[in-house]
């Protein structure tokens, strides 16, 4: 309420009548507002304004962003944990609905990929992840790391006004480099999921990063040289992701995002290499080069190659542009 007043002053008596609580309740919740960083003015006889709000990751002013029908409807804030996947999926086997969301200020053990790191120093980033309990057969659950790719590059835009791109299956990139990876882990039975859990990792503010992933990472930091405000970016993505899922779900593929997807994509009609196993130790002699052409409806790569049009699965390889990352 104080965020939509903008400039104006809101009374204590209409915060009261409006939330139904007491005046007590409000002074304390102004009081526990102020203690995680916001920075609120009162002025007796006027009441509370909004001056600036707090660097922290908050989860009341996350879902207070959401929309109505957002399918993210609860939002669980950590301040250390060791990896917001982890704790989600703990969250999923518990019984935890769809919809609620893990954030974290610091991940001790933030997981890429077949095992890989991912870094997620405190206070900076964003690390999440979303329960999802999707009624679709378990080889579909792949396009999920898509869709919520999408709604990444579709939040940055909104949030910071940034190009941003894809580089399929699960990284979004600015000018060439990676802002953000996303790991989607899955619980299921031969043909049915329990779950779901996307995690996705957004480097927001981070304002250097270390020798060996310099040339590759970028934040939203480094390229606007902007703080953002990591609360509404996180509800932007939420609501974006809330959209495309619910298309995704319609059909139960990608048919009705793929055009959408594929003017998002990077490596759109230009030349890839596919690699075959980890991209770090692949053999140069099994990679094979082709022309991107878009995703299939399955979420699968289309890559044009000598030896005909080929789809390319996720998880199955590894793809890299010829000049480098992208
Ligand atoms: C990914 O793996 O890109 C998936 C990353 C998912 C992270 C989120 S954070 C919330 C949730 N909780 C978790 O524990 N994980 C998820 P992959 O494609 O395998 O890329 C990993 C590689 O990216 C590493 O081997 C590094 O080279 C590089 N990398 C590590 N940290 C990075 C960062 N912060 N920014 C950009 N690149 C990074």
């Amino acid at each position: 309420m104080l965020r939509s007043a903008g400039e104006e002053y809101t009374s204590g008596q209409v915060l009261c009548e409006k939330l139904g609580v007491s005046r007590q309740a409000i002074w304390k919740n102004i009081l526990q507002l102020k203690e995680a960083g916001y920075q609120i003015e009162s002025q007796p006889k006027k009441g509370y304004r909004l001056l600036e709000s707090a660097d922290r990751l908050v989860g009341a002013d996350i879902e207070s962003r959401l929309a109505p029908d957002c399918l993210c409807r609860r939002v669980e804030c950590l301040e250390t944990v060791d990896s917001t996947n982890t704790r989600a999926k703990q969250l999923a086997e518990l019984g935890e609905p769809e919809g609620t969301l893990v954030v974290a200020e610091e991940q001790t053990a933030g997981k890429g990929r077949r095992g890989r790191d991912w870094a997620s120093e405190p206070g900076i980033g964003i690390w999440m992840s979303l329960i999802l309990r999707p009624q679709l057969k378990p080889q579909q659950a792949a396009s999920v790391t898509l869709v919520a790719a999408m709604a990444v590059a579709k939040g940055i835009r909104e949030c910071c006004g940034l190009e941003t791109g894809i580089k399929w299956p699960n990284d979004v990139v600015i000018n060439g480099k990676k802002v953000c990876g996303i790991l989607t882990e899955t619980s299921s039975e031969p043909d049915y999921i329990h779950y779901a859990v996307p995690g996705i990792g957004i480097n927001a503010n981070t304002p250097e990063f270390p020798e060996e992933l310099r040339d590759r990472a970028t934040s939203i930091y480094l390229e606007t040289g902007k703080k953002t405000d990591r609360n509404a970016l996180i509800a932007a993505v939420m609501n974006a992701f809330s959209d495309y899922y619910r298309r995704y779900l319609e059909t139960a593929d990608l048919s009705l995002l793929k055009d959408e997807y594929d003017a998002m994509l990077v490596n759109m009609n230009r030349e890839v290499l596919i690699l075959y196993g980890m991209a770090e130790d692949a053999d140069p002699e099994k990679s094979e080069k082709g022309v991107a052409k878009g995703i299939a409806p399955s979420g699968a790569l289309l890559v044009e190659t000598e030896a005909g049009l080929k789809e390319i699965l996720s998880g199955e390889v590894s793809v890299r542009g010829v000049y480098g990352y992208v």
